[in-house]
């Protein structure tokens, strides 16, 4: 059988406020995207203010310059910026959640990209039922995963770890929900950090839940490039291949100790790993 191919990225913020976030590359698009094809990346993953703060036009062209790809656009500013989460018991922020939600699903499937519900999910907020936030969040998530299904494209969903969100920590409690929920069109994003953090056994974790996986965020124990921290990473890239993952390592890194660094690193880590 043909060895699987493994894509790697680099994230990129245009959030102001997300500044001591996990973004290798931070406020330029231009450049950013210079730097990623100087490293050697396949793709950009965009973590954007919202829809509306990106022109397709100009990024086509960017892309098309520097030959990367989209591999996934963020919509974490939707909590960052205006507090919108899909599981808030006001109808209005939840509806509101969708619709920015819904424009960057719409953003990104002009890219052939999945957008990503990471901290919009929200949590089980005080005097809500469990029940009931998990029911918010399964209505939110038919719904967009609706909308990606219609462009063509997937969603991915995020389980974060516990000081983030209480709704799903591990990937497979997610899995579990996604098809309880019949929910369609949504993938899971599967965070190595988080996972470091919630799950007994990562490799075995992510054969569990192979039919569900969709994107990696390839982070180490610390948040830093991968080979940075302490993680365990070669049974981890056996597992994907294994369970024939052709999709992105994209590293949601801290850009330690600066940007250039983590971003050399991210890739020497991924070559070495993949033989990509
Ligand atoms: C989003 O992808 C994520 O992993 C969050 O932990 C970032 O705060
Ligand atoms: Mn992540």
């Amino acid at each position: 059988m043909a060895r699987m191919k493994f894509k790697s990225a680099i994230t990129v913020s245009l959030v102001k406020e997300a500044c001591s976030g996990p973004f290798v590359f931070q406020g330029n698009l231009k450049r950013s995207c210079a730097q990623a094809a100087k490293f050697g990346f396949d793709a950009v993953e965009i973590f954007p203010p919202s829809a509306d703060a990106l022109d397709a036009k100009k990024l086509h062209l960017l892309l098309k310059r520097h030959r990367l790809k989209v591999a996934a656009i963020g919509t974490g500013a939707g909590w960052l910026r205006h507090r919108l989460t899909l599981t808030n018991p006001d109808i209005e922020i939840r509806n509101q959640a969708r619709e920015f939600i819904a424009q960057i699903i719409a953003f990104a499937a002009g890219f052939s990209a999945p957008a990503i519900v990471g901290s919009m999910q929200g949590r089980v907020e005080a005097d809500v039922s469990r029940k009931q936030a998990e029911s918010w969040l399964a209505e939110g998530l038919i719904e967009l995963g609706k909308r990606a299904g219609s462009c063509g494209v997937s969603l991915l969903y995020e389980p974060l770890n516990r000081y983030e969100t209480n709704l799903f920590n591990r990937a497979e409690d997610a899995a579990a929900f996604l098809a309880r929920r019949k929910i369609r069109h949504v993938k899971l994003l599967c965070d190595l950090f988080h996972m470091n953090i919630e799950e007994a056994s990562i490799p075995e974790t992510l054969r569990a839940v192979a039919k569900h996986l969709g994107h990696i965020h390839f982070a180490d124990t610390n948040r830093r490039a991968m080979g940075f921290g302490h993680l365990e990473v070669k049974p981890i890239v056996e597992a994907l291949r294994d369970i024939g993952y052709d999709g992105y390592l994209s590293a949601e890194v801290l850009p330690l100790p600066n940007p250039e660094a983590a971003a050399r690193q991210t890739i020497r880590a991924f070559r070495k790993l993949t033989n990509d």
